[in-house]
């Protein structure tokens, strides 16, 4: 069908491996989703929900031991150990060729190899990206083709040339035995086995767009992020745009979808959604660090998504959206912890059996149940998401699930410092990737698990692109999390996070002030805005939300030297804060 000989050898290649029954070549047309829904309707690997109320939207339950990321078993194979560095599993090459060739060879026996041809980033833009994956499973193909443009516009972007990552992926018999994630950056190769679960086998997403691309970014001079993008547009008419790192399932979906509180939509200020979760960032022809959404569609998580909390994501997913392993109930629509709708009396629970809710049930979606879901049918879609250029960045936010500790927003003092800041952050475990939730781990950018080098480059990377940006954007860290005496969030967080977010723009174009702490610069009380929320925040909330404690503080840079005594590459300049800000503290 189509005709590049370097992909066709290659695929040859893998099927010869993989020896699947049938090869299909997918080209992302209309006719295709509705032929392969039908097919996986009839094999039950997807259920149609009701088409009157969720028109094009269809059900998936992963299996039980596959609902999350699972870091333990992913790896970085570069020749060299310490090129993967300290922080990322490693397996040389040659040995994860080997070992995951074994398991490949016959896997898709009995099944259809799908060949995804899809492009990360808009195809008017020559910074885009081609990967192929090759997956024996529908469900994957169903995903992408939300997720990333795929099909003919990928090969048409790649014309006659041989520069795509190549992706292969089998779910093989979904044992966590025979699971593995393989990155070979070297050979822009991507191998998953085992998983037929979100970030594990949607290869395009954190495989290629953040461990592959990050990899790309520091040989190439450009930087993959883990980070949503917004603009916020003004009273007359000006959209200045963020860009927000925070770990999974921190909060990059709800802000990037905010919606201003009422005192700011009076006076006319609006949120435009650019993207939700990953940035490509490059250096433009005016000196300002200019970022593209490589994406197509968002892969959020459930619960907790409701009108109050994100009307903006539950629009989003009225129409051709996939969810996964959320309650299903008995008219064929779905439901899930937080939706903001009473609990049902009787629905169908992530696993599939019978749930009728009452104090002592489980959950009826899993804390990481996910919905797939357009871009472009969100209702605050930036006009600009596809520009090919991407969108200028005033601001770069780092932030974390932080109980105590990090105050509700600071401006750190130059580039560099913001770079410390964000090496150093540090967030309570989620149920994004599987192993205990709610343990503070650090987790530099947000990239811990996603960066696909040695760490301590990664920061020199960041370091270099500081001096290479004639314009670049200032560094601030917020914290929507900490916690009050008796376990209750003091910040409402979600659209109220405008609040913070109008006084980093404002500092951006110096139209705030601040004063000077020892961690960076904060806001004076009343420079956060309270109309509107006073029965919940007063003054002295503020004051407590932006304390800094010294013994906790003192805390923190132990736990943070701690961690980096692992780092064999930590550049000096991340030493050098560290001890000026032990010095600002008086430690
Ligand atoms: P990934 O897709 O895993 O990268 O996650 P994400 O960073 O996009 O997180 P998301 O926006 O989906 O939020 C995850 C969880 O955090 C949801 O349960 C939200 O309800 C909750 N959350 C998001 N923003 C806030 C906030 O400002 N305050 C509080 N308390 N909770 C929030
Ligand atoms: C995350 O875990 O950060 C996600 C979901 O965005 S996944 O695609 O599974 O990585
Ligand atoms: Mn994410």
């Amino acid at each position: 069908m189509y005709s590049n000989k370097a992909v066709s050898d290659w695929v040859n290649e893998m099927a010869g491996l993989t020896k699947p029954d049938t090869i299909v070549w997918i080209d992302g047309s209309e006719e295709e989703r509705a032929l392969l829904t039908e097919e996986a309707a009839a094999s039950g690997e997807i259920e149609l929900l009701n088409q009157e109320k969720l028109p094009g939207c269809i059900y998936h339950r992963t299996a039980e031991n596959d609902v999350a990321r699972v870091e333990h078993l992913t790896f970085i194979c570069t020749s060299k150990k310490e090129d993967a560095g300290p922080t990322n599993n490693w397996m040389p090459p040659e040995e994860a060729y080997d070992k995951l060739g074994a398991l490949f060879d016959g896997s898709m026996t009995g099944r259809t190899m799908y060949v995804v041809p899809y492009l990360m980033g808009p195809a008017a833009s020559g910074f885009s990206k081609v990967g192929i994956e090759l997956t024996d499973s529908i469900y994957v193909v169903l995903n992408m083709r939300i997720m990333t443009r795929m099909g003919k516009v990928a090969m048409d972007y790649l014309g006659g040339g041989a520069d795509f990552v190549k992706g292969l992926h089998s779910k093989l018999d979904l044992n966590p035995e025979r699971r593995y994630i393989c990155h070979f950056p070297e050979d822009n190769t991507i191998w998953s086995i085992g998983s037929g679960y979100g970030g594990n086998v949607l290869l395009g997403k954190k495989c290629f767009s953040l461990r592959i691309g990050s990899f790309l970014g520091k040989t190439e001079g450009w930087m993959a992020e883990h980070m949503l993008i917004l603009g916020v547009e003004s009273p007359e008419g000006k959209v200045d745009y963020l860009a927000a790192a925070f770990p999974s399932a921190c909060g990059k979906t709800n802000l990037a979808m905010m919606i201003p509180p009422q005192y700011a939509r009076d006076k006319g200020y609006k949120v435009w959604t650019v993207g939700d979760d990953i940035a490509w960032m490059r250096i433009g022809e005016d000196g300002r660090l200019w970022a593209v959404n490589p994406e197509f569609g968002f892969f959020g998580v459930a619960p907790g998504t409701s009108m109050k909390s994100n009307p903006n994501a539950l629009l989003t997913t009225k129409k051709n959206t996939i969810f996964t392993n959320v309650a299903l109930l008995e008219d064929g629509t779905v439901w899930w912890e937080g939706m903001g709708t009473p609990a049902p009396e009787h629905a169908t629970d992530w696993k599939g059996n019978p749930w009728t809710g009452g104090v002592s049930a489980e959950k009826a979606a899993h804390p990481n149940s996910r919905f797939t879901a357009p871009a472009g049918q969100c209702p605050c879609i930036s006009p600009e998401w596809e520009n090919p250029n991407g969108v200028p960045i005033s601001a770069i936010l780092f932030g974390g699930r932080r109980a105590k500790v990090a105050p509700l927003v600071y401006q750190s003092f130059d580039w560099d410092h913001g770079v410390f800041v964000g090496a150093t952050m540090g967030s309570e475990t989620t149920a994004a990737a599987t192993g205990q939730v709610g343990i503070v781990r650090r987790d530099p950018m947000a990239m811990l698990p996603f960066c696909g080098y040695n760490m301590g480059d990664y920061f020199a990377h960041w370091l270099d692109m500081g001096k290479m940006i004639p314009n670049p954007p200032k560094i601030f860290n917020v914290n929507w999390f900490r916690l009050d005496g008796e376990g209750h969030f003091i910040w409402p967080g979600y659209g109220e996070n405008f609040r913070v977010v109008k006084w980093i723009l404002d500092r951006c174009k110096g139209d705030a002030g601040a004063d000077e702490s020892a961690i960076g610069y904060m806001p004076k009380p009343e420079d956060i805005e309270i109309t509107g929320i006073e029965d919940e925040v007063n003054l002295d909330t503020i004051r407590e939300l932006l304390s800094i404690d010294k013994d906790s503080w003192a805390q923190e840079i132990e736990n943070q030297k701690e961690f980096f005594s692992k780092f064999d590459r930590l550049p000096e300049e991340i030493r050098a804060q560290q001890q000026k800000l032990a010095a600002r503290l008086g430690l």
